[in-house]
């Protein structure tokens, strides 16, 4: 109930009585008034007046299960919504929801993540109050070696989202990170669980820097937020309610190939290297090559300085650019 009258305050120009509230829930006006003073406790500011009733007048950067429920536009993404104000990792968190049978489609959400996970054993910095770390668990029926698609297509998502929200037009480091002049902003981690080569589920960890004013030495040269890019700051909730409905878009163009054929040409129009000379710190060598784009499935597509092309699958090497991070 708490979700869905905060969705109707803010879907009310002006006040909503007590006694619609009642008669729309079927509640009593005491258990009414219990939900707004909890809405205000998380940080709404609610106005009461006598005779009229109650009208938001601000939301801040609130995020919760109700704030997030009061905001999501999707069919599915979201459609269970899981919210933690502090975990060791939504995406360890999303694995055990997924285990446990939770549907396509549940999100986790953490307000912060004290075990963030990046690829191969790195971490991820992921404090609280100013960042999204979130994890999607999908049950697609592909085969497990298109998965890695996944990540593209979150990554295409993110992008648009972040895009329609704040402005700002983040390009892609292939395979998954976003960037905004040449620092991360964006990591996404997808990990999945296999039996007899089908694909049980697939967990989709998201983590954007939404409102940080700064960031852990180690990374300081490499990563900035939305909010250090604008000059602003944002609301994380309508954040993940723009890129849920995106990925719902993009998903289903992935789905209706099996590949990325339908979105490569918008992948590789924000592809932050494209044409540009690479360091691929491939195990068994480091070379430089240009880099020239995706194929559909999710290979970036480079040429050697001898002419000769090679397709690099992602999650075998990285990719840097010659004078740094980008
Ligand atoms: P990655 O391995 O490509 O990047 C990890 C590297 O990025 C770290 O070694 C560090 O250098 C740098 N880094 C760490 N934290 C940040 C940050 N906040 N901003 C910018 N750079 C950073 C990328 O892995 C995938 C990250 C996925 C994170 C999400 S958050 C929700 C979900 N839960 C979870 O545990 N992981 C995912």
């Amino acid at each position: 109930m708490k979700g869905e009258i905060l969705k109707l305050l803010k879907e009310t120009d002006g006040y909503v009585s007590g006694q619609e509230l009642c008669r729309r829930f079927g509640v009593s006006r005491t258990a009414v008034w219990k939900v707004i003073n909890q809405l205000k406790e998380e940080g709404y500011e609610i106005e009461a007046v006598r005779n009229r009733g109650y009208a938001l007048k601000g939301a801040g950067d609130v995020l919760s299960e109700a704030e997030l429920l009061s905001c999501l536009k999707t069919e599915w993404a979201g459609g269970r919504t899981v919210y933690f104000d502090a975990t060791d990792s939504t995406n360890i968190q999303a694995r055990r929801l997924a285990e446990a049978h939770a549907p396509h489609g549940t999100l986790v959400v953490s307000d912060r993540q004290d075990g963030g996970k990046g690829r191969r054993g790195r971490s991820w910095a992921s404090p609280s109050g100013v960042g999204i770390w979130m994890s999607l668990i999908l049950r697609p029926e592909i085969a497990p070696s298109s998965a890695s698609m996944l990540t593209l297509a979150a990554a295409l998502s993110v992008r648009e989202g972040i895009q329609e929200e704040t402005g700002l037009s983040p390009l892609i480091k292939w395979p998954n990170d976003l960037v905004l002049n040449g620092k991360k902003i964006c990591g996404i981690l997808t990990e999945m669980s296999t039996e007899l080569m089908e694909i049980q589920y697939v967990i989709t960890g998201i983590g954007i820097n939404v409102n940080q004013r700064e960031f852990p030495s180690e990374i300081r040269d490499t990563a900035t937020s939305l909010s250090l890019e604008a000059g602003r700051c944002f609301r994380r909730s309508s954040l993940i309610a723009a890129i849920l409905k995106a990925f719902e878009k993009d998903y289903a163009a992935f789905l209706k190939t099996g590949d990325l054929s339908l979105l490569l040409e918008e992948y590789n129009a924000c592809l932050v290297n494209r044409g540009k000379e690479v360091c691929i710190l491939d195990p068994s060598g480091e070379y430089r090559a240009v880099a020239e784009g995706i194929d559909e499935s999710g290979s970036l597509l480079v040429t050697l300085p001898d002419g000769t092309r090679r397709e690099i699958i992602s999650g075998e090497v990285s990719v840097r650019g010659i004078y740094g991070y980008v």
